[in-house]
């Protein structure tokens, strides 16, 4: 039998952040394709729209009006599934019907007055402002709550309502379950081996190189070992931070240099607009400010779904939802892919 090649040949890898495995399949890639071709997304966005909730000046369904503003805007959402206060739950009487209280708020964070525009399309200085604004609200909300979730959801095919370039921000009152389990994998591991989790992740990609998507003085940005989602990327700091809010003013701006450049890199793949979940974890908040938190690292996490073209896009179906998640391209391949991209933007390659 041949011997083993991982670009080649079938294999599990495991997450250690998850505590999960990942079915890596990479002799499927010459699979053919006749299932479904998603609408490819529309591009012709216009600047203004009277009509978008989201847009300057503009009065929202509610009757609240926003603000003529140049460069971010945050609002709490219309539509917050967490309220700051509600009645709670009473005591379990029976262990298989467990509840407990969830309290929280929402908060939406326009990242520019255009709807015509996307991070990658925008300038350093105004990807800045909005990684400022996150670190911002890392602290308000982090004063109050034990998890403050920053996403964004972009592109019709991840569930984004609207074109407008925009994220989410969730706070609660209680550890969501991705942060739970990478609370107690990351505290495991510390314990363990004395050192954070991705801290050690970072030093040895860093050396093995070949993972590697794009990097600065700061950060790191790779197609984790791991990875599920085809073009997955995990970005993180070279250096120990627990929470955004600790970034120094130079990595705030290092990091806007890394967004730029990935996501463009991204826009280019398929020359779309690339579709993705991402979002940023750190260190807990609220009433866990006070301990000793050494085990967290901060990190973001970008899932892009799209597999083949701008229009066909891998779903987490069947063995996915039944069993493991499965991957086809390994996550090297996937890097190599991203790497060998141009970081000049395919919109702004042709005015440049
Ligand atoms: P997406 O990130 O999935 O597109 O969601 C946009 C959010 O904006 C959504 O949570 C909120 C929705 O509740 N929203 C408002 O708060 N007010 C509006 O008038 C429109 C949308």
């Amino acid at each position: 039998m041949a011997s083993f090649d991982a670009n080649e040949h079938q294999h599990n890898r495991y997450n250690p952040l998850k505590d999960e495995w990942v079915l890596v399949s990479p002799h499927r890639m010459k699979r053919p394709w006749s299932g479904q071709v998603e609408k490819p997304p529309i591009e012709n966005i216009p600047r203004h729209d009277p009509k978008n909730p989201l847009c300057p000046g503009n009065t929202r369904p509610n009757g609240k009006v926003n603000p003529n503003y140049e460069s971010t805007f945050t609002f709490d959402n219309d539509f917050p599934a967490l309220l700051q206060e509600g009645p709670a739950p009473g005591p379990s009487d029976h262990p298989l019907f467990k509840a407990s209280p969830a309290n929280g708020t929402c908060q939406v964070v326009c990242f520019h007055p255009w709807s015509d525009i996307t991070l990658p399309l925008m300038s350093i200085k105004e990807i800045r402002t909005v990684i400022d604004k996150w670190a911002e609200l890392m602290v308000d909300l982090g004063k109050k709550y034990t998890w403050v979730q920053i996403f964004e959801n972009r592109g019709a095919i991840m569930g984004c309502s609207n074109p407008h370039p925009h994220c989410q921000v969730w706070a609660s009152s209680f550890l969501p379950n991705e942060p739970r389990v990478k609370d107690r994998t990351q505290r495991e591991y510390y314990t363990k081996h004395g050192t954070p989790m991705l801290v050690e992740y970072a030093k040895m990609e860093v050396q093995k190189k070949d993972r590697i998507v794009l990097a600065n003085a700061d950060w790191l940005c790779v197609v984790p070992y791991w990875a599920v989602w085809p073009y997955e990327t995990l970005v993180l700091p070279l250096r120990h931070i627990l929470r955004l809010q600790d970034l120094t003013d130079d990595e705030k701006n290092s990091l806007a240099d890394i967004m730029k450049r990935l996501l463009t890199k991204y826009d280019n793949m398929f020359q779309v607009s690339f579709p993705y979940s991402m979002g940023w974890h750190g260190a807990p908040t609220g009433e866990h400010y006070n301990e000793d938190q050494s085990h967290w690292q901060l990190h973001a996490m970008y899932y892009p779904p799209l597999l083949r073209s701008a229009t066909v896009k891998k779903f987490m179906v069947g063995y996915e939802m039944l069993a493991t998640s499965q991957r086809d391209l390994t996550a090297e391949q996937a890097a190599e892919k991203l790497r060998n991209l141009p970081d000049v933007h395919y919109k702004q390659a042709e005015t440049s």
